[in-house]
């Protein structure tokens, strides 16, 4: 490229608003030559406004550059770097919302050199330009996805910088008590290191990683939903079940054992509520090798679920292999369901394993008898879950977040128990294990993050954000 034909490269572009008929498309540049672009394919109807004021409307004409042929007539906004979206000069055009004129004006803008714009270039780039740090970038896609007002409100959260900050208090906490640690490493013959000093503040820090984590599962539960798997012995009629909550013919039910190979789950809303519904493979002793694995993935969703409901068969004897289904989910809110109540009651081989109270659930997944209640049951149980999870003030980290907080958390925790016992590693171990943990948590707001982490974190964005 010779001097007389800048390089325009970095300089992206991208239809802004959903692709579609609309009554406005805004077309949105990025980079150095967003304005000097601007000045070649838009003509301000009034001459004092021949410079593009900052942040300021400007009516005029969108011409194709090629041959001065009008395209459309609209209003552009230039805002100037750093003080923009993201960071650099910025332009939005707003046009008519024909599919025709704003692919005609995205090809006048690349044209004149601009580049199409990839997923989620404009906030990748506000990120590399210190505009939002990695938390606040990854809550502008869920922001923007969220499904439900208490998503948005957690998203919002976050894009507020409620997650950024306590993320950095601990990174603060921590690189104080590895500047201690270096101190007494340099000074070692003056100063003694001693470890009772250490343990409070490295306790704490690691309660604040707790006590991130346990706000990151109500975030989750804001953002997603919450979980449900139903499970069971095989043919008890979860398929049924899980189709008459879904109000949709989704999973295929027969009155052949072994039916459903895989976990497959659905959102519902139940009372406003959402929910991810998943329907598992039936648990039983020695299953074909298929069924095994559908058996291993049961077990899979189980542990990340919230509620549990255990469906038996009324209309057949309760039997072991029932007790063993309400023994996997030991650990997780368990909602006892009788189905098939339209058929004559059998009297059970065992005796029920769950308490009395509150009473199971009776239902006939097929007839649709008893589904209210259930649902209500449901919803019960998902605002019970919510509220334990300080449902109404947190918002939390997503899962790439959790597992770096994880991590984090398990060094801190083995270090803690070392200098508790009252033998600690050496204090370059201690400084050591403890930079890794640090590099952890920057990792969660992205500093020096690898190029390929930000490309799948991106991924998930539209062209244009
Ligand atoms: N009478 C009656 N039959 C039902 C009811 N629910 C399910 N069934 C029948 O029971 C059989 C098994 O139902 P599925 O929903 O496939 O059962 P499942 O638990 O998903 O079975 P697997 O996928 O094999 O584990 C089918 O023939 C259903 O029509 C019910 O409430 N009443
Ligand atoms: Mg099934």
């Amino acid at each position: 490229m010779t001097d007389s034909f800048p390089s325009y490269s970095d300089t992206v572009a991208a239809l802004s608003t959903a692709p579609g008929y609309a009554g406005v498309g805004v077309i949105r540049m990025s980079g150095d030559c967003a304005i000097p672009i601007l000045n070649q394919v838009f003509t301000p109807r009034s001459r004092t406004d021949s410079k593009f004021p900052d942040r300021k409307a400007v009516y005029g004409i969108f011409v194709n550059p090629a041959d001065g042929t009008k395209i459309d007539d609209g209003l552009a906004v230039a805002m100037r770097g750093p003080n923009s979206y993201t960071g650099e000069d910025v332009v939005e055009i707003s046009l008519h919302g024909s599919p025709v004129i704003l692919d005609a004006a995205l090809k006048a803008i690349i044209y004149c050199g601009a580049t199409p714009a990839r997923r989620g270039e404009f906030t990748r780039r506000a990120f590399l330009n210190g505009k939002l740090d990695l938390i606040q970038a990854e809550a502008v896609v869920d922001l923007i996805m969220a499904t439900t007002p208490s998503a948005l409100e957690e998203a919002r959260g976050r894009l507020d910088r409620r997650m950024s900050s306590h993320v950095e208090e601990i990174i603060h906490d921590l690189t104080d008590i590895i500047a201690e640690i270096e101190v007494g490493i340099d000074f070692s013959e003056d100063i003694d290191l001693e470890t009772p000093q250490m343990e409070g503040p490295v306790g704490r820090v690691l309660e604040k990683l707790q006590s991130l984590l346990e706000s990151s599962v109500s975030g989750r539960l804001r953002r997603e939903g919450v979980r449900v798997s139903i499970i069971g012995k095989p043919n008890v009629g979860k398929s049924t079940l899980f189709n008459a909550l879904l109000g949709a013919d989704r999973m295929i039910a027969t009155p052949f054992p072994g039916t459903t190979r895989d976990a497959v789950s659905e959102r519902a809303v139940v009372d406003g509520m959402t929910f991810i519904i998943c329907d598992t493979a039936g648990l039983r002793d020695n299953p074909e090798p298929i069924e095994e694995e559908g058996i291993r993935r049961t077990r899979q969703w189980l542990e990340s679920s919230d509620v549990a409901l255990l469906l038996v068969d009324s209309s057949r004897p309760l039997d072991y292999q029932d007790v063993a289904a309400y023994d996997s989910c030991r650990d997780i809110f368990t909602i006892p369901v009788y189905n098939k109540t339209d058929l004559p009651t059998a009297k059970g081989e065992v005796a029920p394993p769950w308490p009395e109270r509150p009473a199971p659930i009776k239902v006939s997944a097929l007839t649709g008898e008893g589904l209210e209640m259930l649902k209500a049951a449901l919803s019960s149980a998902g605002a019970e879950i919510l509220r334990s999870s300080d449902y109404s003030t947190s918002c939390g980290l997503n899962q790439r977040g959790v597992l770096l907080v994880e991590a984090a958390a398990q060094k801190v925790s083995v270090i803690l128990s070392a200098v508790r016992s009252g033998h600690p590693p050496d204090p370059e171990i201690l400084s050591l294990e403890l930079t890794l943990a640090l590099k952890d948590l920057r990792e969660i707001t992205g500093e020096n993050i690898d190029e390929m982490v930000l490309d799948r974190i991106f991924e998930r964005f539209c062209v244009g954000k």
